[in-house]
């Protein structure tokens, strides 16, 4: 049999494989039909073909996609739907128009032309949709395959993930884009190469982000969180211990990835690469050899040979901890080390540059240390959900890596913010098993491990203790609540539907 990643992204033709039965069907049913309605009444046809990506909440291993290393997250319930139609007959205008089922985001159109830019200065929310039709065709260019000539396309997007809440609302756009693209133009790939490619194009949105939100959404499968390696792109299921669930919180606090990236996100990845470049230098490469082969901190891990851990194996912490001083460093310092400017090391990347005149100085040892312990920390995730432990125990174990997580991305990786503090710390008072920052941080959700009897009562006292008084200060509506704290099963992956 093909493995799970090999296979292409399914195709259904009715709504059960994907919203299961029940009220979700009822529901499902009704949006779909209120959503081909609404395209009808938008562009005058119906549309051809149906694509959903869903969002993900990371449970486990956070800023560590993007130096290389596996992390663990579900997908969620929540997605973004599009309604696709290819507009040949009788075109000749060749633009994309794309609505959405949101008045907030009013349509947008673009040429058809994929080799266009995306205008970064102006940011607009159809420019998701535009990675993943850029995406499209740089994959199809670079496999060789034959595409058919750019055409008008008319687009209809409805999108259920919070956005700015780390639970990846973009990269589900991203996907469900890119796969809507593909069904219309009536082809398929795994879902592996998908999930390469749609985590390549988002880069164009400006953020350098790593592969995990593509992958999760692509891949996922109902009942799993999955265990998500990269080069190559592969999925393991894991399944969780019955007696736990997952509740996801929302800060409040919205953090806008694509407008802080240079100092925030962007600013990270660039810190990993100097820290990782100079630990190679430390560890005995030339300062050249570095600059032109070392990416990422996984790709030093194996120099570190010289720091044996407890079990005898090479432990980079401890060579972080020889190799890298605490008190950041300046540029000057790090110069003086790699024996070159900053920005020529990074002049290919305008997004890097761009977190180097932002910056003053580079916590390369915070950084480093908190990467090679969450990366550890995932491993130990998988291993306790599989140990033979009693469930209680598996629980309990699982829940203090989730608060050591939280802990090593709020102190060394910086990325938290005082909402999200406030939210796991009220989370841990009322009962989580361990509470954590999910996806980017900056604001944005928090997950929390809770054992399944107390659910109900966890998001009482979440509501009494963090969102009542944001209510009563107007930041939220009563009636909203449920759109900011609720339990989540793992959900399943894209799919596409043809009616
Ligand atoms: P979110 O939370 O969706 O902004 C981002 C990155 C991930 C990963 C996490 C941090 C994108 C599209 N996603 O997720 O790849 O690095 O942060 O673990 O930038
Ligand atoms: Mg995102």
């Amino acid at each position: 049999m093909a493995k799970h990643e090999e296979l292409p992204i399914p195709v259904y033709s009715s709504l059960e494989p994907v919203y299961g039965d029940g009220s979700q069907l009822e529901e499902a049913q009704l949006r779909f039909d209120q959503f081909k309605a609404k395209f009808l009444e938008i562009f005058g046809h119906p549309p051809h073909i149906f694509a959903r990506s869903p969002g993900r909440v990371n449970l486990i291993g956070e800023h560590i996609d993007y130096e290389g290393y596996s992390v663990l997250p579900m997908a969620i319930r929540q997605d973004t739907i599009i309604a696709i139609r290819r507009r040949d007959a009788g075109d000749t205008e060749k633009i994309l128009r794309i609505a959405n089922v949101n008045d907030k985001y009013q349509l947008c159109t673009y040429p058809a032309d994929p080799n266009q830019e995306i205008d970064l200065k102006n940011h607009r929310w159809g420019h998701y949709f535009i990675c993943g039709y850029k995406g499209y065709y740089e994959y199809a260019k670079s496999k060789g395959i034959k595409v058919d000539e750019p055409v008008g396309l008319d687009i209809l997007v409805d999108g259920t993930v919070p956005t700015g809440s780390g639970l990846s609302s973009s990269a589900a756009f991203v996907c469900s884009s890119t796969i809507a693209i593909m069904a219309a133009f009536d082809v398929n790939f795994p879902k592996k190469e998908i999930a390469q490619l749609t985590c390549e194009c988002e880069r164009h949105i400006g953020t350098q982000s790593g592969g995990m939100d593509q992958a999760i959404s692509v891949m996922a499968k109902s009942g799993f969180a999955e265990l998500i390696d990269f080069n190559p792109i592969r999925a393991t299921d894991v399944q969780l211990p019955a007696g736990g669930t997952f509740v996801i919180a929302h800060s409040l606090a919205e953090s806008q990835k694509a407008v802080t990236a240079a100092t925030n996100y962007n600013n990270r990845v660039v810190e990993c690469r100097l820290a990782a470049i100079v630990l190679g230098i430390k560890l005995g490469m030339k300062p050249q050899e570095a600059i032109s082969n070392v990416k990422t901190l996984s790709d030093v891990e194996g120099l570190c040979v010289a720091f044996a851990g407890n079990h005898g194996s090479s432990d980079p912490v401890l060579a972080v901890k020889e190799c890298l001083k605490e008190v950041p460093y300046t540029a000057e310092e790090i110069e003086e080390i790699t024996e070159k400017n900053l920005s020529s090391i990074f002049k290919d990347s305008p997004s890097s540059l761009d977190v180097l005149n932002a910056a003053t100085h580079f916590k390369l040892h915070q950084r480093a240390s908190h990467v090679y312990t969450e990366a550890k920390r995932v491993h130990a995730f998988k291993d306790t959900v599989y140990s033979n432990l009693s469930e209680e125990d598996i629980l309990k174990e699982l829940g203090d890596l989730m608060n050591e997580s939280h802990h090593s991305c709020s102190v060394q990786y910086e990325c938290s913010c005082p909402e999200l503090e406030e939210l796991v710390g009220i989370c841990r008072k009322y009962g989580a098993l361990g509470a954590r920052l999910t996806g980017a941080g900056w604001g944005g959700c928090a997950v929390a491990l809770v054992k399944e009897n107390i659910v109900p009562q966890f998001i009482l006292n979440l509501k009494e203790h963090f969102y009542q008084s944001r209510i009563e200060k107007g930041v939220i509506n009563n009636n909203d609540l449920g759109l900011y704290v609720f339990a989540s099963k793992p959900s399943s992956g894209a799919a596409i539907f043809k009616f």
